[in-house]
């Protein structure tokens, strides 16, 4: 976060213990937007395990310092620098108070203590607390807090803090206070408070052990009507949690707070989680099917944190990925259990697969590649990445597939044994899953130092009823690491028969082969005929498979196998093969793919999925040298065959898929919807004559927003004569609605690019950057607009004119004064620069050399486009 020209780089390899360590705090903080003073005492005790006479260097950043007292006593003769104070010769053990000011309405960063729309909320994670007061601002210092908050009760009638309310006081001259105390030692990370004029939800329940919970979600009063949905994923969670990992909620009350100027998703502070509104607000008039599992799955992960996290958290920012690969491997596990049905846990499964596909894979290639530990980093916000969330999260699936269910549960309760209440790190997670096991994860450990996607060959020969599988295991040069250990990889295999799909006896079981070492073979005796391998079932481990398998196999594989996500897997190879060859599906596929649409034992879900074709960001990985126009078009062009070559079958699609009634976001409904919309999108391609009569009926009769939002999305990017009609509609009809409006700004940013060149989506993102309601300080607003364009509108946003990539530099240099976290997110758009084509290539050097020529770069923006340029 600190502005830096001369980038420091932190190393893994360099953690020292703290010199001392805070064992209780005391915050009294009075609010005031363009002045608040922070009162801290905290009780230190000199760290036996670090050196002796050592200093106590606090962070500290932004602040204005009023006094420091040691044991009572005022003290000048420390060293104040921008980002430190320092103290000299101190006693063992002593009271340290310190005073200081900070400015929360002028704080654009949306780090630490700021307003949005007139309310206080803070952002800590990772280092906010220290725009907050003087502290050692790192995971190991756990303390216990009590937080006296003061405020003008007119203005600030709801004073938030973490753990258990204990006090409430009129102070006089129209201020009041509330007294905090949270009895669970915590990092300053998870430090929160909210102030200001909020109103609840509330319920109440009964924990496992029948302890009475107090549940609350605040939001603005306007938007009560769209909290429900939130508070029923919280009981969900509390519930599941109790169920599978046999954790239960600790405090006696926990809350959910929505605030509209958020830097991501949400955050798990303790007994006081704070939300993006875009992850808590959900009614059917104004959110999407989507839009309703993002928020169980995000409500369930900030959850879930209470104990991978919080009870135990990270001995440092290295560690990212214990509490973040953990917790979003236990909320996709919720997710998929709150879909009910095997079919709908592959599908949950193929989505999970698809972002990392689509997003991790890419990076894992790019020039920000790093371990799911990394070993160095300059700014700790640039690495809360899809590698430390995503891939973290397949590292911990594979050790449950290693383990079994519930030799992963034996692992998690000896690691909630060893380690409740400490900071520990990755080796200690895995320790306690193979102590636990009896099992060795030595070589699996190389999966969290080493960084890249590992390759696997399958090579198969059959003769005389021996069936031999060759594979072989490599790992491209990633920055910093030219040569790789082989990893553990667990692959899940069964061999389908060409035939009927079964095979007898013991061939027919799915097997888990763990392949440790560069190439080994599995041999099979006794088969009449070759099989079909089927192999990485449910996508057992995150690796590219390179594995040459004939369109009659793969057919063989869309038909029989039992395995949903291999499956779906043929059918993207099949498209792949087409895309990247510029050709069109044969007929035996476009039949095969005409029999799942219309298999009635099959999920709407499921069937969507299958005729989603693989993300350009996907297709650009498989190819050494990207022609952005040629992928879009060749894609394109697949899209229309499907469309066409099916019409009769999306017409009866659509027709039958309908749900009629009050609206249900269950998966069931969720998936007819899906599948409906995407039938209405493909008789829109294929131009059928009632397409656009549909569409326009579609939006104007809907219940809900999936269906207007799908009707209207539909009408926008085939540049339906209705569009604009609808679009305006939609404008005024939502307008009081911030998220709502993202989604109108999304839309039109993401809509596909109009091949005459009339009209081109950058002529029309240069307008909405203009409109009234546009507001680049809204980090929602900046993202639905700018990052949607830039990060998820390829076909349009690669223009061979570079004009596109100009405009992203400018926003990234606009964004960097204001936010350096959104400007840090959006400057990774042009990561993989070096593997597209010259022309493009060149333009998008000058942009990111445009960057890189800027005074005053954040160390977020500078890191990233430092390491893009060079490395
Ligand atoms: N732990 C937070 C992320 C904080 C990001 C700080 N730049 C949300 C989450 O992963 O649950
Ligand atoms: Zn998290």
């Amino acid at each position: 976060m600190a502005r830096t020209d001369s980038p420091v780089t932190f190393l893994r390899s360099e953690y020292k213990e703290p010199a001392f360590l805070i064992q209780t705090v005391d915050l009294d903080i009075a609010l005031n937007p363009a002045r608040t003073i922070v009162v801290n005492r905290m009780q230190m005790k000199r760290n036996d395990r670090a050196g002796q006479n050592q200093s106590l260097i606090l962070h500290g950043e932004e602040q204005e310092l009023v006094s420091v007292r040691v044991n009572g006593v005022i003290i000048t003769d420390y060293v104040l620098t921008p980002e430190s104070l320092t103290l000299k010769n101190l006693p063992d053990t002593f009271e340290l108070s310190i005073t200081s000011a900070c400015v929360p309405e002028k704080n654009t960063s949306l780090m630490g203590l700021y307003v949005s729309n007139g309310n206080f909320f803070t952002q800590c994670e990772a280092e906010g607390f220290r725009k907050i007061t003087y502290f050692l601002d790192r995971p190991d210092v756990m303390a216990t807090y009590q937080v006296t908050l003061r405020a003008l009760k007119a203005q600030f009638p709801v004073l938030l803090s973490n753990g258990n309310l204990i006090k409430e006081e009129e102070l006089g001259n129209g201020w009041h206070s509330a007294v905090w105390q949270d009895p669970f030692p915590k990092p300053s990370y998870l430090f929160a408070l909210v102030a200001g004029k909020l109103h609840a939800i509330e319920r109440t329940i009964k924990s496992a052990s029948g302890k009475s919970k107090l549940l609350q979600v605040w939001v603005e009063a306007k938007d009560l009507s769209k909290t429900e949905h939130a508070m029923d994923s919280l009981i969900a969670s509390i519930r599941w949690d109790e169920q599978r990992f046999g954790l239960e909620l600790d405090l006696d009350r926990f809350m959910i707070v929505a605030v509209g100027d958020f830097n991501m998703g949400a955050m798990e502070n303790k007994g006081l989680n704070i939300f993006n509104t875009k992850f808590v607000l959900a009614n059917p008039e104004t959110a999407t099917d989507v839009d309703y599992g993002n928020v169980e799955s995000v409500v369930a992960h900030e959850y879930f944190h209470n104990w991978t996290g919080n009870r135990v958290t990270c001995k440092d920012w290295f560690q990212l990925s214990l509490k973040e690969g953990l917790t979003v491997f236990r909320d996709q596990e919720f997710s998929a259990d709150q879909m009910g049905s095997e079919s709908g846990k592959a599908v949950k499964r193929i989505e999970d697969v698809r972002l990392l596909r689509q997003v991790q894979f890419p990076e894992d290639a790019g020039p920000m590649a790093h371990p799911i530990r990394p070993d160095s980093y300059q700014e700790i916000n640039n690495f809360y990445t899809v590698t430390v969330y995503e891939k973290g999260a397949e590292v911990v699936r594979m050790q449950q597939t290693l383990l079994g269910k519930e030799g992963f549960r034996k692992g998690m309760d000896l690691y909630f044994k060893r380690h409740d209440g400490q900071a520990v790190t990755c080796d200690d997670f895995t320790a306690a899953m193979a102590d636990a096991n009896n099992k060795d994860l030595t070589q699996f450990k190389y999966w969290y130092s080493q960084s890249g996607t590992p390759r696997v060959t399958v090579k198969e020969s059959f003769n005389d009823g021996t069936y031999q599988i060759k594979l072989s295991q490599s790992c491209p040069s990633t920055p910093g690491q030219t040569k790789k250990e082989p990893f553990h990889i667990p692959l899940l295999y069964k061999l389908i028969h060409k035939g009927d799909g079964t095979l007898d006896g013991g061939h027919a079981q799915e097997k888990l082969f763990e392949l440790t070492k560069a190439s080994e073979v599995i041999t099979v005796t006794g088969l009449a005929d070759k099989p079909v391998l089927s192999i990485n079932r449910n996508f057992s481990a995150p690796i590219i498979l390179e594995f040459d398998q004939d369109e009659a196999e793969l057919l063989t594989l869309v038909k029989k196998d039992d395995d949903a996500f291999n499956r779906w897997e043929a059918i993207q190879k099949l498209y792949i093969d087409s895309i990247l060859s510029n050709t069109t599906l044969d007929t035996a596929v476009i039949d095969a793919l005409r029999e799942l649409l219309l298999d009635p034992l099959l999920d709407p879900a499921f069937k969507d999925l299958v005729f989603t074709l693989p993300a350009e960001s996907y297709l650009y990985e498989q190819v050494a040298i990207i022609d952005p126009q040629a992928i879009h078009l060749s894609r394109r062009k697949i899209r229309e065959q499907l469309a066409t070559s099916l019409l009769a079958e999306w017409t009866t699609t659509y027709q039958n898929h309908q749900t009629p009634g009050s609206y249900n976001p269950d998966a069931a409904n969720a998936g007819r919807r899906a599948l409906k919309n995407l039938a209405l999108h493909m008789l829109m391609s294929a131009q059928a004559p009632n397409a656009h009569k549909w569409a326009q009926e579609q939006y104007q009769s809907a219940n809900n927003m999936t269906d207007r939002y799908g009707a209207l999305a539909t009408l926008v990017n085939f540049a339906s004569p209705q569009a604009e009609i609808c679009l305006n509609d939609f404008h005024q009809r939502f307008s009081d609605d911030a998220l709502v409006i993202d989604k109108w700004f999304t839309l039109q940013a993401t809509r596909q690019e109009d091949l005459t060149g009339q009209h081109p989506v950058m002529a029309d993102v240069l307008t909405l950057r203009n409109h009234p309601d546009f507001n680049i300080k809204n980090p929602n607003r900046a993202r639905s607009l700018i990052h949607a364009f830039c990060m998820s509108n390829p076909g349009a946003f690669h223009n061979p004119n570079g004009e596109s990539y100009q405009f992203w530099a400018k926003q990234v240099i606009e964004l960097n004064q204001i936010n350096p976290q959104v400007a840090a997110r959006l400057a990774r758009g042009l990561d993989r620069w070096k593997q597209f084509a010259p022309v493009y290539q060149n333009h998008m050097k000058s942009a990111l050399e445009l960057i890189s020529r800027q005074d005053h770069l954040s160390s977020d923006v500078a890191e990233v486009i430092q390491k893009a340029l060079h490395s």
